[in-house]
């Protein structure tokens, strides 16, 4: 069909951002620095780049693996080349944003899920705005993610979940921090994750990192840590 065609066919890389989100999703790294340079020239700052080429090149990649357009290597390249513009960011993002507030905020990507690129951010952006942020990774049991919100007095736990089948590990955490004595709210993210299902397991849901940080901010105002 004209629509399969056109998947094969090179989209037209008339502007760097199109250029960028079109090397992302395939994976291209070689020309990633030169694009990021072009877009922060143009004036671009660092967060835009990321919502508006990184997350939707990741988008793309994702519809396309469901369509079966894409396989796991395809995928894995893209998440490389999403994870180099990062790289490439990372001083860009720290200097757009000044510490308002702090906190000790223990986050991870739960048990049996690999996806970090999301967490990442999430984690990166928490730092940005003056959270001690203590990232533990991906694929972390509950049991490492209470003991060390308990041994670094976190005010906070935040939790990345990117599949159906690992998402109710976010309850098992939210129920071993209650067993354990941490009153300590948790906040949860993740394209499956939804408003409802944070509800239902008593955690707080923030849908990309700048509202995360926001978030962040208010429930630890709220649980009356004082001390800047
Ligand atoms: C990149 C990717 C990978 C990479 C991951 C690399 C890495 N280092 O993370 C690789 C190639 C390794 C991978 C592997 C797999 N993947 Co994958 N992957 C993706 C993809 C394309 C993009 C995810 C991503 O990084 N998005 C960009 C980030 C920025 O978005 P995000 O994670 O949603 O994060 C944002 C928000 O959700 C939120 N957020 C995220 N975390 C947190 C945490 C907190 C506390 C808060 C507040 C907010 C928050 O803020 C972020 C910034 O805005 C998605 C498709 C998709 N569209 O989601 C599939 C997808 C998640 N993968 C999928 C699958 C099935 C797999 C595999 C099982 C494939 C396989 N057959 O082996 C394995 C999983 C192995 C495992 N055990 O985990 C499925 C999951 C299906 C489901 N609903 O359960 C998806 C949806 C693809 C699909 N359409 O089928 N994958």
């Amino acid at each position: 069909t004209a629509l399969a065609l056109s998947r094969q066919e090179p989209t037209p890389v008339s502007t760097p951002e199109v250029a960028l989100r079109e090397h992302i999703k395939q994976g291209e790294k070689a020309q990633l620095a030169g694009l990021v340079e072009e877009l922060l020239a143009a004036g671009w700052p660092a967060m835009q780049i990321i919502d508006d080429c990184v997350i939707s090149a990741l988008d793309k990649v994702g519809e396309l693996y469901t369509e079966r357009v894409f396989f796991l290597p395809q995928l894995l390249l893209s998440a490389a080349a999403a994870e180099h513009v990062f790289q490439l960011l990372q001083k860009e993002l720290a200097n757009e944003e000044s510490a308002t507030h702090s906190g000790v905020i223990v986050i991870a990507t739960v048990a049996g899920d690999i996806h970090d690129i999301g967490k990442n951010i999430v984690a990166l952006m928490l730092r940005n705005h003056g959270f001690k942020v203590i990232d533990l990774g991906k694929d972390v049991s509950s049991e490492r993610i209470v003991a060390t919100a308990q041994a670094e007095q976190a005010d906070l736990v935040g939790l990345s979940a990117l599949m159906t089948t690992t998402m109710p590990g976010m309850a098992d955490v939210v129920a071993a921090l209650r067993v354990a004595g941490l009153q300590i709210p948790v906040l949860v993210g993740g394209a499956v994750v939804t408003p409802a299902y944070a509800d239902s397991i008593g955690a707080h849901y923030a849908a990309d990192a700048t509202l995360a940080v926001k978030l962040a901010q208010e429930l630890i105002c709220d649980n009356g840590r004082e001390e800047a």
